[in-house]
């Protein structure tokens, strides 16, 4: 029994992101079946409503009043004024008596709340006693979304807002318009979305294919949509960030208003992925139409960013204008870049006089680009980051470390993926440069290869667990193996709230030694382990807590109606002779992850020594 209360007193919560400050504190909090929630102000009490659904959702009743005379169980109040907590963090104590949560701001409280249902899910009626002091190490936790590519629904929009707010990411980059698709009502220009919203087939195949399924599609929202997805995420503290890429990646702009563009055309919305080489004119024309856009942009979206594109400008359609060409002349400008430069300050003038300050994609650097611009840093070239760095602030989303549409093991087993290889290691193991020109960090989900919902869920978790906490932990506080021990928790949330994340591979020890998985071998969801003795144990650990592990001895791919894995075990190996274990991992509902192979060999019998 003693020994039994030291361990519950020395296991600290599974949180995500790991806070800064985490200690056990003696005791525990027994929840009782009705729950009393006292919410000292406004902010506190909103706080406290998010809290109330999850304490209902474990099966208590939960009510949120006044804190007076008798002392509620659990009290809120963002009163603090608490110079270690900043904007965004927060002081929670559990103990007997119960749960005190304090900030200065509702943000901080709404984080303490996370960190609590986080803490409700481990627990079982009830919450082991803690002491935590939290803050973000970074103000820009980002999570980008295209809507361009595939289009989305508000539903899936709000849940992906949710479902980054519960990992304290605050920055929601929506990528609203593109080649492909543009996805926001304008009231001034009604066919940006009658005919920018709408293509006449959308690419079928992996990278590179040149075929459409030749199927009609359109999508966007409407103002009073975005207003509702607007204030939904600021329930949440999520800052969205609209963008309306310029003067690249905008042909289906072309497509609804021809003007706009420096050639005759006609223009079309994309159907193929890649970039479209026609590109907005640096005209008056199109600088006062995009001053409209931004105008109404600016009305809907009440954060202080709009993202202005830039990125992958091809210079094709300026160079065969002689509009450009006398551009160039009149302003000095001698290089193609600084037409951008001029394209960019031009947008930048015109978004500042509707309160705006521009985001762009590390390009719009090269054409001299103004202090106040904050850079989109996606290119991992060293001069890159490095030329950004020199005068302006910055974003971190390096291109494919932190991007999630990049494939999580070995494509031979995953859904088709755009390519490359980012695991929720490689994105837990990302470190943005130091220094206060870095805001944070983000992670991009285009959605070229990501045609469903579910598919976006797979695309999205478990690398979003590790970017949060990457985007919020202090980095002497990262560890990655310490993390791995808090995905099983927070995998097992995700699998009870119905979203389909990537269920991570079985993972493979030897004799007791856990095996780890080179970069290389990890593409090929493959180890190999050359055996001494006459045999080996191999046990195999999953991820998910209720996950069931199938394997073959084989060679064979498991499946469903493969032998269930219950105890580690022991391959006997002739000298020269090669094993394959074979493991996947399945969930309660029938999802499976991808298969882990680990190759045994025994060398061949050695002579003797004489
Ligand atoms: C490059 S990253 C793009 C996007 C594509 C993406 C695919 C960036 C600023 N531009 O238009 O969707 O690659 O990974």
């Amino acid at each position: 029994m003693l020994f039994l209360a030291a361990v519950l007193a020395l296991a600290l919560p599974a949180v995500i992101p790991l806070p800064r400050e985490m200690t056990a504190a003696p005791g525990a909090f027994v929840l009782p079946a009705a729950v009393r929630i006292g919410a000292r102000d406004p902010a506190a009490r909103e706080a406290a409503s998010f809290l109330a659904d999850a304490l209902r959702a474990h099966g208590r009743t939960a009510d949120v009043g006044a804190v007076r005379g008798a002392s509620p169980a659990i009290r809120l109040a963002a009163q603090a004024h608490d110079p270690r907590l900043g904007d965004e963090g927060y002081a929670l104590d559990v103990g007997p008596s119960g749960v005190t949560l304090d900030a200065n701001t509702g943000a901080g409280l709404f984080y303490g709340v996370q960190t609590l249902e986080q803490m409700l899910d481990g627990a079982g009626g009830a919450l082991a006693g803690v002491h935590v002091v939290d803050r973000p190490e970074h103000a820009w936790r980002g999570l980008h979304l295209d809507v361009s590519r595939h289009f989305f629904p508000v539903a899936v929009v709000e849940r992906y807002v949710d479902l980054a707010a519960r990992y304290k990411l605050n920055t929601f980059h929506w990528h609203l318009t593109d080649d492909q698709g543009w996805r926001l009502e304008i009231r001034r220009y009604p066919r940006l979305t009658t005919v920018g919203g709408c293509r006449a087939g959308t690419q079928a195949g992996g990278p590179g294919s040149q075929r459409t399924d030749g199927r009609p599609v359109c999508g966007w929202y409407t103002q009073d949509q975005v207003r509702e997805v607007v204030a939904y995420a600021a329930r949440r503290h999520v800052t969205i960030v609209p963008e309306i890429e310029m003067p690249g990646h905008a042909v289906e702009v072309l497509a609804a208003y021809p003007q706009f563009g420096c050639g005759p055309g006609p223009y079309a919305t994309r159907e193929l992925w890649g970039v479209s080489s026609e590109i907005l004119c640096p005209t008056e024309a199109t600088f006062g139409f995009v001053d409209a856009v931004l105008s109404e942009v600016a009305a809907l979206f009440p954060g202080p960013y709009v993202h202005i594109g830039g990125d992958e400008v091809p210079t094709t359609a300026w160079r065969a204008s002689p509009f450009v060409t006398a551009l160039m002349q009149r302003e000095h400008l001698p290089t193609y870049e600084a037409v951008q430069g001029y394209f960019t300050r031009r947008v930048e003038t015109l978004a500042r006089a509707h309160g705006k300050r521009i985001v762009g994609w590390d390009e719009i650097v090269a054409g001299a680009v103004t202090p106040e611009a904050i850079v989109m840093v996606w290119h991992e070239a060293p001069e890159i980051v490095h030329a950004a760095l020199v005068h302006n602030d910055v974003v971190m989303t390096p291109d494919p470390t932190l991007y999630f549409d990049a494939y999580q093991g070995n494509p031979a087993y995953e859904p088709l993926a755009i390519g490359g290889l980012t695991t929720a290691r490689t994105v837990y193991d990302y470190r943005p440069p130091a220094g206060t020109h870095v805001l944070g960090v983000q992670g991009n989900l285009w959605t070229e290869f990501v045609p469903t919902p579910e598919q976006l869920w797979y695309m999205a978790f478990p690398r979003e667990l590790a970017l949060a906490e990457i985007a919020w932990t202090p980095p002497a506080r990262l560890d990655a193996d310490d993390f791995a021990q808090r995905l099983g928790p927070a995998l097992a949330r995700l699998e009870r709230d119905g979203v389909p994340f990537r269920i991570p591979a079985p993972v493979f020890s030897a004799s007791g030694a856990a095996l780890t998985f080179p970069a290389q071998q990890l593409v090929r969801n493959r180890a190999a382990v050359t055996v001494d003795g006459a045999g080996i144990d191999v046990a195999l650990s999953e991820t998910v807590p209720d996950a069931t592990i199938r394997y073959t001895l084989d060679g064979s791919l498991p499946s469903a109606a493969s032998p269930p894995y219950a105890a580690p075990l022991h391959v006997a190996l002739a000298p020269g002779e090669r094993a394959t274990v074979a493991a996947i991992a399945v969930l309660a509902d029938g999802r499976r992850s991808a298969p882990a192979f680990l190759d045994l060999g025994r060398s061949a019998a050695r002579r003797s020594p004489r």
